[in-house]
Parts: structure tokens; sequence; C-alpha cells
């Protein structure tokens, strides 16, 4: 099992890794989500400033046919030309007037006929284009203005600014547009600014005409991206918070299946996944079955059953193997209650307990409730202290062993010899029974410095008037060895292993047939 020691880094890291899987799917998401919604505006923006640019140019064409024919007509008098400009006039869907120029002056218009204006031609880029805020027909209006040139010659056109907004109003409004003519620009608002246009901050595009000089600047504001995605990908979104969710909920139960040994006892216990072994103790002079020690075994969902000494010690250490004897203690009375009248009277239920059991009162209320299971007197509930650890008294512990002895719980101190118990300790607890560890069985048959270790604490413990219990007992010559010192119990893998349920029950059942023969026999014998 891999038991590990637990860092405080390390679980924080635990609660906070979930949390970062089932954002990354987000995270990842969302980018590709920006990234895609980022590039779609990018096209339209350039579709967009690409096909406002077309318009324009159309636009142009017409004021630029216009001037083209008026152009040779440059020079000569006014009034025998000025039906050739009107007649351009309501031919041309774009244009609103005409204008000869000859030698620098602007000297006939479709409008007034003769007129006098000196032609600037600076004002014009590349001398054809002029992006003006208004003239003297219609002051503050937009005006673009085409002018065609040759020698002394030239012609201009003028298309009214409303054509140029309806062309900027072309696609909608969510984008920004803008025509851009030399130094001045020209946005929906219809006003005519100097300088640059600004450049959008979102998807800035720029389609400069290579027929006319001016260019179309389209963009869109801060947020739209953002925008875009919240209309455009509300179900992928959804898809990505799911993901995300799965995702961390999968790390999450991941996490917890290689987590700590608290946390995987926890589980095991809530999950009641400890559950009791049986090992009978036998009986001096017929090694019938006079009881039962109870061995914790943990069913694991993975690594199948575990040895406690793999498990307790750290159970003990978190202290939950308090409420781990207690699901024993329960699932052992569901398991032997049933079959209470298999046993004979005064029969021993032995359970291993540890001082932390010692440190309140709990342990009588479950001796109490596990001793109401069976029928009165017949079970005989026996408490194995380890002496390796010994319990320090204290007035709750005074408190709950009287309240084991009112109770008729007998006290065993297990693996005796192993640690330093003294006599006043044995009488402090009212100690009942002394389970000989199975080293010292294990001498039997050694040599006799070892063997007298072992008659003495036999000795020691008829003199206390305390009942033995071995442990241990594998081969006949031990047995033997302890019937001849008068050990009153016996216990061991020559009589039985640890055993399931199961087979314990049924065991229990074929003994009490062989006992019943046994019996039998007596009679017939006498
Ligand atoms: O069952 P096994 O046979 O392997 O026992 C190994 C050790 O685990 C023994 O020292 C035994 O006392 C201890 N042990 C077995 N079951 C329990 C139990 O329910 N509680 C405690 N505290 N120790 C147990
Ligand atoms: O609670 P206690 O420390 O007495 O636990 C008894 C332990 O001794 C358990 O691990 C049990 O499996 C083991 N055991 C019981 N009988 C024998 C035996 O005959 N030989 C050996 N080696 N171990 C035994
Ligand atoms: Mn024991």
């Amino acid at each position: 099992m891999p038991f590990s020691v637990k860092h405080r880094p390390l679980r924080l890291w635990r609660t906070l890794l979930p949390w970062l899987v089932g954002a990354l799917p987000m995270v990842c998401g969302l980018l590709i989500m920006h990234w895609q919604a980022g590039r779609e505006l990018q096209n339209r923006s350039e579709a967009s400033a690409q096909r406002v640019g077309g318009q324009i140019e159309r636009i142009l064409d017409s004021a630029s046919r216009a001037a083209s024919e008026l152009l040779p007509l440059a020079g000569q008098p006014c009034v025998e030309e000025k039906l050739a400009l009107r007649d351009q006039v309501t031919r041309r869907a774009f244009v609103r007037s005409t204008n000869l120029e000859y030698r620098g002056e602007l000297y006939c218009n479709s409008l007034f006929g003769p007129y006098s204006e000196p032609v600037n031609v600076d004002d014009y880029v590349q001398g054809k284009l002029w992006l003006m805020d208004g003239n003297s027909v219609t002051p503050g209006h937009p005006l673009l203005v085409y002018r065609v040139s040759e020698g002394e010659r030239g012609a201009i056109t003028t298309v009214d600014g409303d054509h140029l907004i309806g062309a900027l109003y072309l696609l909608g409004t969510d984008n920004q547009l803008i025509l851009q003519v030399g130094q001045n620009w020209i946005d929906r608002s219809g006003q005519v600014h100097k300088g640059l246009a600004p450049t959008s901050e979102v998807a800035a595009s720029e389609y400069v005409s290579t027929r006319y000089p001016f260019s179309i600047h389209s963009g869109y504001t801060q947020g739209k991206v953002g925008e875009q995605m919240r209309s455009e990908y509300p179900a992928l979104f959804g898809l990505l918070v799911m993901l995300g969710a799965m995702a961390a909920v999968t790390c999450y139960w991941q996490l917890r299946r290689a987590s700590s040994p608290r946390v995987e006892l926890q589980r095991a216990i809530e999950a009641n996944e400890f559950i009791p072994y049986f090992q009978p103790v036998v009986r001096h002079g017929d090694y019938r079955w006079a009881g039962v020690e109870v061995l914790m075994r943990w069913q694991h969902p993975r690594e199948g059953l575990v040895r406690p000494d793999l498990f307790i010690p750290y159970a003990e250490h978190s202290g939950q193997i308090v409420p781990m004897t207690r699901q024993l203690m329960a699932r052992t009375v569901e398991v032997l209650a049933p079959h209470a009248e298999r046993m004979a009277d005064g029969f021993h239920i032995g359970i291993n307990i540890t001082a932390d059991h010692c440190q309140d009162l709990a342990l009588l209320d479950d001796c109490h409730a596990f001793l109401a299971a069976f029928p009165k007197g017949r079970v005989r509930l026996t408490l194995e202290l380890t002496e390796r650890k010994l319990i320090a008294p204290s007035e709750v512990t005074h408190a709950l062993f009287a309240g084991l002895h009112d109770l008729g719980v007998m006290i065993a101190v297990d693996d005796f010899g192993t640690g330093q118990s003294s006599l006043a300790y044995l009488r402090q607890f009212q100690v009942d029974y002394l389970k000989i560890d199975q080293s010292f069985v294990a001498m039997i048959g050694g040599d006799a410095l070892s063997l007298h270790i072992l008659d003495s604490i036999i000795e020691l413990s008829s003199k206390l008037g305390l009942g033995i219990v071995a442990e241990g007992v594998e081969t006949e010559a031990q047995r033997d060895y302890l019937a001849r010192h008068n050990v009153d119990f016996q216990q061991g893998y020559l009589f039985a292993r640890p055993m399931s349920a199961e087979a314990f029950i049924q065991a229990l059942e074929a003994q009490g047939l062989a006992s019943a023969s046994d019996h039998q026999v007596l009679i017939q014998g006498g």
C-alpha cells in the first residue's frame, strides 16, 4: 500500500489541481475562440473596405467620365459651353456640378455659367482629387472634387458628399469605415476632418485604390471580439464549460484514488471495507473451541485482502482505529449473532483494542451494544490490549475499566512479555488474562534458558490468578508442553489459521456436530 507522509504544500496542490485542470480546457478554448473571432473580424473588415472602396471607385468613374468628356471644351467661351456642362450633370448619376478651368482659373460652372475662381492645384491630391467640407453653394456639406487637366486646360466635376456617406453605410454600421483623401478624411457622420484617419483598435484594415488617390480604412472598436464571441459561440462556450467540469471531476477522482493514507482509510471506512477474520482459541484438555479472536482484514477493492500490520499502525497513528474497530465489532455481531446457538455459554470473543480507545467512554457503549446482540451469558467479550503500547491511567480510564468490569467485559494483555507492564499496571486495569506472545511459545524445543523464561511467565500468571492464553502454537510438542504446564487456552496454526466469516461459521457448525458425536462415543464407550 502506498502509504506516505502527507505534506502541507502537497495538500494545497491536491486542492488546486482539479480547479487548474478544469480551467485548462476553458482557457485554451477561450483563447482559440478569441483567435477565431479576431480572424473572422479581420476578414470581414478587409472585405468591407474592399467593397466600399469599389463603390467609391464607381462613383469616381462617373465623375471622371464627365470630366474627360468636358476637357476638350476647356478654353472655349463659357456661354457656348454651359449647356454641355449641364448635360453632363443631368446624364451622370453621381455628378452634382461640372466646371471648366483655363490657365489656373475656374471660369465656367454648370450652375452659374461664367464664373471666376482661382484653381489651386495643391488642393488636389496628385492634382486630381480633393475632399472639401463645402463650397459656396452648399457650405458645410462635404464634396468630393475630381479634376482632370491637360496643359492649360482642365475640367472639374464634383460629387455630393451624400453619395460618399451612402457608400460608407453600404454594409451596415457595426464596423468603423473612413474615406481618406490626402490629408482629409470623412466618416459616416459626414464631417470632413483634417489629418490622417485614426486606426481602429480591432481588425484594422486598409483598401488603397489603385485607380484614384484615396483609401478606405475599416475596423472595429475595442470589445468587438468579446461581443463577437458572445453572439457567435454560445453553444461552443457551453461545451467548454462542460468539458472543463468533466476534466475537473475526473482529476478530482483520480487524485482521491491515489490519495493519502488518511483519506484512503476514511474512504475504506465509508465503504465498509474492514472485515473480521476469526482465529479460534482452544481450551486446555479437549482442545475444543472456547472462543475466538477477531482479527481485522482490509478487503481492498484493488489490493485484495490486506494484512493488518500494513495499515493498523497508521490507523493507530491517525486515530482512525477507533471508528474502524467500532465497525469491526458491528460486523462481528452481524456474522456471529445469528449463530449464537452454536456457541457454548461463556464463549470468548476477543477484540483487539489500542490505547486510543481508552481516551473516552465510547467503548462502553460499543461493548454494551455488542453484548446486547447475544443471549445473556452466551459470550464473554474480551478486550485485548497490546502490552507494547501502555495506557496512561487517568480518571477517564478508571471510569472506563470500572464500567467494563460492571458489564462483565474481560481484559487480556496481548503480546505479553514483549513490553514492560508492571504488576501495578495489571492490577490497575483489572486484567483477567495474559496472552503469551508467540515468540515465547516458539522457544519450546529450544535451549533450557529460553524455556525458563516461558516457565516463569506461566508461573507468574498463575500466582497472580490470571488466565493464560498461549499464542502461535504450531506444533504438537508445543501444544503438549503447554498442556503439561496447565496453560488454560491455546491459539495457533496447529488448531486453526485465521479464517473468513463463512469459513468460521462452517467450522463452528462442524465443531458442534463433532462434539456431539464425541459425546456419543463417550456415552457408548461408557
Ligand atoms: O491478523 P494478524 O493476524 O496478521 O494480526 C497482525 C497484528 O494486527 C496483530 O498484532 C494483531 O493484534 C493486530 N490486529 C489484528 N486485528 C486488529 C484490530 O482489530 N485492532 C487492532 N488494534 N489490532 C489488530
Ligand atoms: O493480536 P495478536 O498480536 O495476538 O495477533 C495474532 C497474530 O498472530 C496474527 O497476526 C495471527 O495471524 C498470528 N498468528 C496466529 N497463530 C499463529 C501461529 O500459529 N503462528 C504464527 N506465526 N502466527 C500466528
Ligand atoms: Mn490479539
